[in-house]
């Protein structure tokens, strides 16, 4: 199988901003202490690791109408579009650690800049597709979609702090999995333009082999792009990911989430992967601890961690 990228880069972005709950600031250190590099390391992938980036923090920062915090989140997105650009121009897969997922708006805008033949995959219990003026909560991190998808342009106010922003994939190019809340104005938004949504009632409907075929039909049908993985943890059930600021019950089950990275990373067309909205400061010890295991599993079976095996190279069987 040929990999479009061997090596691997990891960067983490401790940012919070796109919605109220501080400790998934604190995400990147939890992933980084379960072992993430030493396990992708024993993938016989080269990894870097660019550690994390430090956002400043913009004071005088008055809502938008009701959303919170845009200049901090426009800029620390400016940052993190170039740093995701950065890692794939190294030619690494660019793994991004959340941090929440306002913070997708750079991941995606930086992948696509470098990969401007991009497509993604968005699994989430959520499709975050809100513009700044559907948006009930404030809260960036239900938005970050429709900050890139060009047909969505007229629909975005260019917010303080988004300047720098353009949009950079069509609406074709985005298939989400494992959606199961979504607000009126989402679902306005995804039949206006036409976007493809596999529900957990089309999981149940369908199964996941035929919705996960269906979807790469959809945003990949050659199977010749680079291909962005955007997974929220609260796309899996909350048994699995309690340690998340929304979780929504039903979600999609460890063995449903391994098969979905598995498979599509399989491909060996995965350039960038988002880890994002892993809260170690929520739930108990044994919740958090389950929940940043979870996000570890997802990420090496993404990269080629089999639950079929895998053999080293070099491995030598021993003669009797
Ligand atoms: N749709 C709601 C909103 O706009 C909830 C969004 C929750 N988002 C995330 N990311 N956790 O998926 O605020
Ligand atoms: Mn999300
Ligand atoms: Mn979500």
């Amino acid at each position: 199988r040929r990999l479009l990228y061997q090596d691997v880069g990891v960067i983490g972005f401790p940012f919070s901003k796109g919605q109220p709950q501080p400790g998934v600031r604190s995400g990147p250190a939890a992933i980084r202490n379960a072992g993430l590099i030493e396990k992708i390391h024993n993938l016989e992938r080269d990894v870097k690791d660019y550690g994390d980036l430090d956002f400043e923090y913009i004071a005088d920062d008055p809502p938008y109408g009701l959303i919170k915090n845009p200049r901090n989140v426009g800029a620390a997105n400016k940052k993190i579009s170039a740093a995701v650009s950065n890692v794939i121009n190294d030619n690494r897969l660019c793994i991004s650690l959340g941090g929440d997922h306002a913070m997708s708006i750079g991941t995606l805008h930086g992948h696509a800049t470098a990969r401007p033949d991009m497509c993604v995959l968005w699994i989430d219990a959520h499709v975050d597709i809100n513009t700044p003026l559907t948006s009930m909560t404030g809260n960036i991190h239900g938005t970050p979609v429709s900050f890139v998808v060009h047909e969505l342009k007229d629909y975005v106010p260019v917010l303080p702090g988004f300047e720098w922003m353009n949009t950079c994939i069509h609406a074709k190019d985005i298939a989400f999995i494992g959606v199961r809340d979504i607000d009126p104005g989402e679902r306005y938004i995804m039949e206006k333009f036409g976007l493809v949504c596999y529900s957990i009632h089309d999981i149940d409907h369908l199964g996941l082999v035929e919705v996960l075929k269906r979807a790469m039909d959809n945003v990949n049908p050659n199977r010749d792009r680079p291909i962005h993985i955007s997974f929220d943890i609260d796309a899996l059930d909350p048994l699995l990911a309690q340690s998340t600021g929304t979780p929504v019950y039903g979600g999609l089950t460890f063995r449903e989430g391994m098969y979905i990275v598995e498979e599509v990373g399989s491909t060996g067309m995965v350039t960038g992967i988002d880890m994002v909205e892993v809260n170690p400061e929520l739930g108990t010890k044994f919740e958090q601890n389950v929940t940043v295991n979870t996000a570890v599993d997802v990420l090496t079976a993404a990269l080629g961690k089999r639950r079929h095996g895998n053999i080293p190279t070099g491995y030598v069987l021993p003669k009797a």
